[in-house]
């Protein structure tokens, strides 16, 4: 007798139906609503009415506002199946989205009646930034590939809004275990939904060297070749096209690349491909295990600075973006009379390429305007520069949630939602005031991971905790935990592999 899949599929929701049933009644999941948005906006105030996306709806947007007004209407198409053209000028649409020179930064106003959506900001990133707001005000059914049958309601109000730090960002390390760019492009999807807006990619350790220098070109031919990473499986590096290319898809998503070489430390891999980059002459085995601390730049010889201004200058120039980072963590083999020397002769050549630097908190032994970035929560830090804050046992994303996850490290302890969600980066740090505080980072450090679905799992929801503490004034833990809930179908629809952190009561 053929089973029809209609009785088969029947029977296999009884059991689930009546699971649901016996869980009980658990906290009422949250209504998208106004106020549901994350990160959580700087004001919100619900309205009594509602506004009816259809497919008659047509979006207008001038000029600059154009692309990103398209961007909106190409993330809604899919599930609503409307045309959603978007006009160049103000006819009677109902939604529109424009610059409003009275406002900056990346600040944005949105309205939204029964008549009309109204997105005005300063700045393209602020109209971004309210798009994503507006993104999460319909229901997750607008997440699907496939036309859903709606109502497409977006509930009214008023959301004015503005981020408390200036550097929301997230870090990926390519070095241990090389990401593809189009798993990149797709963690900078992920990550520009939560208004993060910078990219640090860690582009070279002791295990890999992971973008391409054309004038020392062994750095990657060896240094990126198949069999170097964590385990010899992280092959691979990013030619300057493939870092262009994601530059760009990170600019249209209003996320700057931050990219790092790290020195004087983790060069093991730089100095496999060039011995002559040691202090002995000798090339120094390939690694492949997860140990840190061992290597270190000869700082008494000549070729190390020409090494590093080489490598700078060319970071520079593919680099449209304000910072370049240095590294400095670990440099357990430099003796610190040579790590000052290096660091104060290496420091200043970022900034004669016109960049700002940045660097592990190491660095703040020497007095230069270098953003310092905190990681080391067990190392005290005071400084009078400005300080990326990136605790490892609150933002390293790599911390097991317990010590069931698959994958990750615990040397700083695990880190459940809530670790990540309450600390204060303002005040944080006794030697650090906060007007310092220049913003926020989530490293996610690969030493252990080889895949897009295993990034994701350690990723969200922390990162999303990260990018609420740094764009949001205030801090409530109920909230925070029930606008994640609310969120949950969304990545569900997605296909975002997320951890379903028992601490979050999931829709
Ligand atoms: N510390 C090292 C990283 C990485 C990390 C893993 C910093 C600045 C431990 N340095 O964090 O290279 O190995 O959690």
């Amino acid at each position: 007798m053929r089973v029809t899949h209609l009785a088969v599929a029947a029977f296999l929701a009884l059991p689930l139906a009546v699971t649901t049933a016996s869980a009980g009644p658990g906290p009422a999941p949250l209504p998208f609503s106004i106020s549901s948005v994350l990160p959580a906006p700087a004001e919100a105030i619900p309205g009594s009415e509602s506004f009816g996306l259809t497919r008659d709806t047509v979006i207008t947007a001038g000029g600059p506002a154009a692309p990103i007004a398209e961007q909106l209407a190409a993330a809604w198409r899919p599930a609503t199946g409307f045309a959603l053209p978007v006009a160049a000028d103000p006819q009677n649409s109902a939604i529109r989205i424009g610059l409003d020179a009275r406002m900056s930064g990346e600040a944005y106003r949105l309205g939204v009646d029964r008549d009309q959506v109204e997105l005005t900001a300063g700045s393209l990133k602020g109209l971004f930034n309210g798009v994503q707001t507006l993104r999460q005000l319909l229901p997750p059914e607008i997440e699907s590939a496939t036309i859903q049958k709606g109502p497409w309601t977006i509930p009214g109000g008023v959301i004015n809004d503005k981020p408390r730090f200036a550097y929301r960002g997230a870090m990926l390390d390519l070095a241990r275990h090389f990401h593809t760019p189009d798993e990149v492009k797709r963690y900078i999807d992920q990550i520009s939904r939560f208004k993060i807006n910078f990219l640090h990619l860690h582009l070279s350790d002791d295990q890999g060297w992971r973008i391409q220098i054309d004038s020392w070109p062994r750095l990657t031919t060896v240094g990126g070749a198949k069999g170097t990473g964590v385990r010899g499986l992280g092959g691979g590096f990013l030619t300057k096209n493939d870092y262009r290319d994601l530059v760009d898809y990170a600019a249209q998503r209003y996320v700057t690349i931050v990219p790092e070489i790290d020195m004087p430390g983790h060069v093991n891999a730089a100095q496999v491909a060039y011995p002559e980059l040691t202090c002995d002459g000798v090339a120094p085995r390939p690694r492949i295990d997860i140990r840190v601390g061992y290597s270190s730049l000869c700082a008494g010889k000549e070729i190390t600075y020409r090494f590093a201004e080489d490598v700078i200058r060319e970071l520079a120039a593919m680099t449209p973006g304000p910072f370049l980072h240095i590294g400095g963590d670990e440099a357990h083999s430099t003796p610190h009379a040579d790590y000052l020397s290096f660091q104060q002769r290496v420091l200043p050549l970022v900034g004669k390429y016109r960049k700002t630097a940045i660097g592990w908190q190491e660095i703040a032994a020497v007095r230069t305007d270098a953003i310092v970035q905190y990681w080391n929560h067990q190392a005290p830090l005071e400084t009078t520069q400005r300080v990326i804050m990136s605790p490892a046992d609150r933002a390293y994303l790599d911390m097991q949630y317990d010590l069931l996850t698959p994958g990750g490290l615990h040397w700083a302890g695990t880190t459940e939602v809530r670790d990540s969600y309450s600390w204060d980066p303002g005040t944080l740090l006794s030697g650090v005031p906060e007007e310092l505080v220049f913003g926020v980072e989530a490293p996610l450090w690969s030493e252990t991971l080889t895949d897009l679905a295993e990034i994701e799992f350690l990723a969200f929801p922390r990162l999303v905790a990260i990018a609420d503490i740094g764009w949001s004034r205030k801090s409530d833990w109920d909230s925070f935990k029930m606008r994640l809930g609310a969120y949950g179908p969304r990545w569900t629809r997605q296909g975002v592999h997320f951890y379903s952190s028992p601490q979050i009561p999931w829709s």
